[in-house]
């Protein structure tokens, strides 16, 4: 859906010999002239800044279109005369480098507004089952948005194991979203204050989205969850906007010195924790990040602790191709898998730059069509966003608000999901990127426990199913006990790989409850569901006796039914008692198996009236008598007795 499309600027003379490409294509209904490179504009980079040097000057005989700084500052100048600009400022020792503000411009991929799903029907989606579904664990976070069914990334990626502990914090985390803009007046999206929003495509102090893959980004890391519309996002977390790209026919396009200020835009926004969502980049995969670019994401990264996750590029197939910024060294490059956890062939992929891996094929998410339309989208683009909000709602976490951008990348990696060849690849990086185990490294909850009387009386045997994901080694399991209507113990902890456990000394029939957890290095899962079981007990009597002659004269046939109750374990055997007399001294004459509800007596003499009993017998014992039946042994008598 989303192939990277190189495209020529075929006009310019490029010192650098790369040709400008860039990721995607979003609905670009307004009809733009091309947006072209300006051979006149270049960027320079300055040790410190020069006096006077500030947006409407002129220095060296250019106009300075822009400035960042201090640090690592650089201006933007429009030179009427390069070769005297170049010569003068290349003898500059204050000067660290000089580059043409050039174009990126990149096929983003195809955004599909769904009919059904914009007239708030309820189409299919690829629902696929999410870690946070295991039966029998803690129940997975049930977010309240109409939609939310037809999403797989957030299940996928265990953001409904994550919501669980938290769904985010907009007073101290943010996602800054470099894009086309956003619709910020959509019924899903937190509206973006002028503030927190920066044109730098056409100066607009209002938020606003001419195309609709920046809408669709942000929908995907910051979504309103629990309002009942639309779709969940992974993060409720400030949402900041920076309108860089802007349509060029199916493409996007942005400038150099409009990303690089951006970048340093959002990196000095308020909020403590930051991650800078970047689902765009170059398609020339040869090329290194531009300095202007590359200089301020190092202050994000080093200066302000900020995290940036970019799009690694839709070219594939196609390997070693992952493209800037994704492939810079301060960036986390993310790959894009579909709803089995696979590796989406349009999706680039470098053994040397990929990171992470996170869903990114037919995404649904908020369109700028109207403030009700959801689209779907795929693309590197949108598995991005699934990683700068799964980041962002790690950080938002109180337990989390200490670490360091470098030390929530570390545990990104730590705990991704390892998919495909074992250890770090070329296609999924360090794997899938796990939201729970990011906002909290203890194991997600056990699957599949089952308890059962046996195999001996007195005893209950347990046995479940490692976690889906573990957030690191699981050490143990820990068996906790309850008697009926009483409070738990912890009885025991059976050491991993083990996933069985055997209580025994327990009283028999007795009720009892039982819950589990798994440890790792750094604690315990949720409990399991209670599971309730009873002890082995001894069965009940067999119902419904009966005697009556046999198949000749001289037999009598007992016959009965189960017991309404096997005590928990399986009947082995009946026994058969007869006496003489209804009082009379009984003795067992017969056993038989417990499958079989019938025995014939055969030795009678014709006309004594004979009395049977019979008890069931399992495990634990014998079961009380049942009602006593008589018979003579002759169906020509008269009388039954
Ligand atoms: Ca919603
Ligand atoms: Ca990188
Ligand atoms: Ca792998």
């Amino acid at each position: 859906v989303a192939a990277l499309v190189s495209v020529g600027v075929a006009t310019l003379a490029d010192p650098g010999g790369a040709t400008p490409v860039v990721l995607g294509s979003g609905v670009a209904e307004d009809v733009l002239p091309p947006l072209v490179e300006d051979p006149n504009e270049y960027i320079v980079g300055f040790d410190a800044l020069p006096e006077g040097v500030e947006v409407g000057a002129t220095y060296e005989g250019a106009e300075v279109l822009r400035v960042v700084g201090p640090e690592l500052a650089w201006a933007l100048f429009d030179v009427a005369d390069a070769p005297a600009f170049l010569a003068t400022v290349s003898d500059d020792p204050n000067v660290r480098y000089v580059e043409r503000n050039r174009l990126v411009r990149f096929d983003p991929g195809p955004l599909v507004p769904s009919p059904a799903v914009a007239q708030g029907g309820s189409p299919e989606g690829q629902s696929a089952e999410g870690p946070g579904d295991s039966a029998g664990g803690g129940l997975a976070y049930e977010p309240e948005d109409d939609f939310y069914g037809l999403q797989y990334g957030p299940q996928l990626i265990g953001a409904d194991e994550a919501w669980k502990l938290t769904t985010g914090s907009t007073s101290d985390t943010g996602v800054c979203v470099v894009d086309t803009g956003v619709r910020d007046t959509h019924e899903d999206l937190r509206s973006v204050s002028p503030s927190h929003w920066r044109d730098y495509r056409n100066g607009r102090a209002d938020p606003y989205d001419d195309n609709g893959h920046g809408t669709h980004v942000a929908g995907i890391a910051t979504a309103r969850i629990d309002n009942g519309k639309g779709i969940a996002g992974m993060a409720q977390v400030t949402l900041y906007a920076a309108k860089v790209l802007r349509a060029d026919g199916s493409f996007l396009v942005a400038d150099y010195a409009s990303i690089g200020e951006a970048i340093r835009w959002c990196a000095d926004r308020s909020r403590d924790h930051l991650v800078i969502n970047l689902s765009l980049g170059g398609a020339a995969f040869t090329q290194d990040t531009p300095q202007a670019i590359g200089d301020q994401i190092d202050y994000a990264y080093d200066t302000r602790g900020r995290l940036l996750v970019a799009a690694a590029g839709n070219d594939g197939p196609c390997s070693a191709c992952i493209t800037w910024p994704a492939k810079h060294e301060n960036v986390i490059a993310v790959t894009n898998i579909d709803w089995n956890m696979e590796f989406y062939s349009g999706s680039s992929r470098d053994s040397r730059y990929a990171e992470l891996a996170a869903p990114g094929v037919s995404i649904l998410s908020t369109d700028r069509g109207s403030d009700s339309h959801y689209t779907y989208g795929t693309g590197t683009s949108m598995a991005a966003p699934h990683v700068a909000g799964a980041l962002a709602l790690a950080w938002s976490h109180p337990d989390n608000h200490d670490l360091s951008n470098a030390e929530l990348w570390a545990r990104a990696r730590a705990t991704a999901k390892d998919l495909g060849p074992a250890g770090h690849d070329g296609y999924y990086g360090h794997g899938m990127v796990d939201a729970k185990c990011l906002v909290e490294r203890n194991p997600y909850p056990i699957r599949n426990p089952a308890a059962e009387a046996g195999p001996g009386t007195g005893e209950v045997t347990l046995t479940w199913t490692k976690p889906i994901r573990t957030c690191g080694t699981i050490r143990g399991y820990r068996i906790y006990r309850a008697p009926a209507g009483g409070s738990y113990t912890q009885i025991a902890e059976v050491l991993a790989p083990i996933r069985t456990y055997t209580d025994s000394g327990l009283s028999n029939g007795t009720t009892y409850n039982y819950r589990v957890r798994a440890r790792n290095d750094y604690g315990t899962s949720y409990y399991t569901k209670s599971l309730s079981v009873t002890t082995f007990a001894k069965p009940s009597a067999p119902r419904s006796p009966n005697a009556a002659p046999g198949d000749a004269v001289g037999r009598i046939e007992v016959t009965w039914s189960a017991p309404s109750s096997d005590g928990g374990s399986p009947i082995t055997e009946y026994r058969v008692y007869r006496s003489a007399s209804p009082s009379g001294t009984e003795t067992k004459v017969g056993t038989v198996s417990g499958s079989a509800r019938s025995w014939m007596d055969t030795g009678r003499l014709a006309g004594l009236t004979q009395y049977y009993r019979i008890r069931a017998i399992n495990v634990l014992g014998g079961s009380p008598y049942s009602a006593q039946v008589c018979s003579k042994p002759n169906p020509s008598l008269s009388g039954v007795c």
